[in-house]
């Protein structure tokens, strides 16, 4: 293991005199700060295989070295992660990307680390070498019957390495539309999907769950099959009781009020769980909390609020999942962040005043209704979040840490300055 359990307690010897003076200041003014903590320390976010790598372009990829060469070595980095901020206990696989040679030893490999296997997702969207026919012009919503029942057939075989894994759920995610008008009957290609994917649906194990994706658009640019939170919703009511809506930030038209259609989704009880990332344009895969951290606060708020008014449990009646892919940053460096803005924008969350805010919103006192969200938005809450993952036996600085252990040398070291994440 690269990071030594040693290496954290002396990191965070040194760090404690200053966060306990930060924290200490902080805590007076948080009413049951034990709870708030503990929340925090149980809520756990996915990493996604496909973001361990750099990536997330169709243009140049540029390797900063000792990418994992396996799926092995995938579930080592995201072990790392979990090591420095014990808040990524689980890692969501994409097949054929991510297929396991052993599911038994991949994953006894993951207990190790104290993970377990989120969501798992199939891919339509490309075409394997030994794949019969092609996904050019859409899988499950495709004219010929042939390619839709491939796609049918590789969902089901992603339900299986999953229940191999001890998954529960499956993300499909469709890159199937039109990029010109006149391409695709709307109606039947909407229909075609429908059928698909109730075949899906009757193949998914009791206690499974099926997430359906919507996206604006790319890499279609006329139309996309699950286009919108609708087309997904509609799709997941038709399905049945295990369908649900997954929400990926980045996947909405410019200035969409997300924040609502998640607390709509919600409402409804059929929102799934998310893809989280940020965009400032499109679909960016940019790290979570770096272009629109209020945007976050305002889902989490409307999570917490809804989630709460249901009885709904935060850690495990929704998929916490980071979807992200760029080519700057070292991967591991940037999942750390994109968590931290996770755990920061749901301890946000968790301040707000519900009482009084519903309160204000009942009166129409506008004014102080923004007064209260911001006030928690407002809040620097690091101290928190740091407390919460010493707690959990993590590193008061997870980023600190890892640039001090220079973890990424050793990387390069073990792994080799060309080695590329498999798969993407
Ligand atoms: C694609 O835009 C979606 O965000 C999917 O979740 C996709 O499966 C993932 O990004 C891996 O490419
Ligand atoms: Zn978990
Ligand atoms: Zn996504
Ligand atoms: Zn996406």
């Amino acid at each position: 293991m690269l990071i030594e359990k040693y290496a954290i307690q002396e990191h965070n010897n040194s760090a404690a005199t200053a966060h306990q003076r930060r924290f200490e200041q902080l805590a007076g003014q948080v009413p049951q700060v034990d709870s708030l903590l503990q929340k925090l320390v149980d809520f756990q976010i996915a990493i996604p295989s496909w973001a361990l790598g750099t990536g997330g372009t169709r243009f140049g990829r540029f390797s900063g070295g000792g990418e994992p060469r396996s799926l092995e070595e995938k579930i080592e980095d995201v072990g790392l992660l979990h090591t420095l901020n014990r808040s990524s206990d689980a890692v969501s696989l994409h097949i054929p990307w991510d297929i396991p040679t052993s599911a038994a030893s991949l994953k006894a490999l993951a207990a190790q680390f104290g993970l377990h296997f989120d969501a798992m997702n199939s891919n339509t969207f490309q075409d394997q070498p030994e794949q019969a026919h092609s996904y050019k012009f859409g899988s499950l919503q495709h004219t010929d019957k042939a390619v839709r029942k491939q796609a049918i057939e590789h969902n089901i075989e992603v339900i299986r390495y999953g229940q191999e894994l001890g998954s529960n759920v499956l993300s499909v995610w469709l890159a199937d539309g039109s990029s010109f008008p006149g391409q695709l009957n709307f109606r039947k290609a909407y229909q075609r999907t429908l059928e698909s994917l109730q075949e899906i649906y009757a193949a998914l194990p009791g206690d499974w769950k099926v997430f359906i994706e919507y996206k604006a658009f790319e890499p279609n640019f006329y139309s996309t099959t699950v286009g919108d939170w609708g087309q997904s919703y509609t799709l997941a009511t038709k399905l049945g009781s295990k369908a649900y809506t997954l929400v990926d930030l980045g996947h909405h038209l410019p200035n969409a009020n997300i924040e609502q259609i998640v607390a709509l989704l919600l409402n409804e009880g059929k929102l799934g769980g998310f893809h989280f990332n940020d965009s400032k344009y499109g679909d960016d895969d940019l790290t979570t909390g770096s272009i629109n951290p209020y945007q976050l606060f305002l889902i989490f708020n409307e999570l917490v609020e809804g989630m709460d008014a249901r009885g709904m449990n935060h850690v495990s009646d929704l998929g916490w999942m980071i979807d992200a892919s760029h080519n700057v940053k070292d991967p591991l460096e940037d999942l750390l962040q994109a968590v931290e803005a996770i755990k920061i924008a749901y301890a946000q969350a968790l301040l707000v005043n519900t009482k009084a805010l519903q309160e204000a919103q009942e009166q129409n006192d506008v004014t102080m209704a923004q007064e209260i969200l911001q006030q928690a938005y407002r809040t620097d809450v690091r101290p928190l979040v740091a407390e919460a993952r010493l707690r959990a036996g993590g590193a008061l600085q997870p980023l600190h840490l890892f640039r001090s252990l220079k973890v990424r040398d050793r990387l390069v070291k073990e792994r080799g300055a060309g080695a590329v994440a498999t798969g993407l």
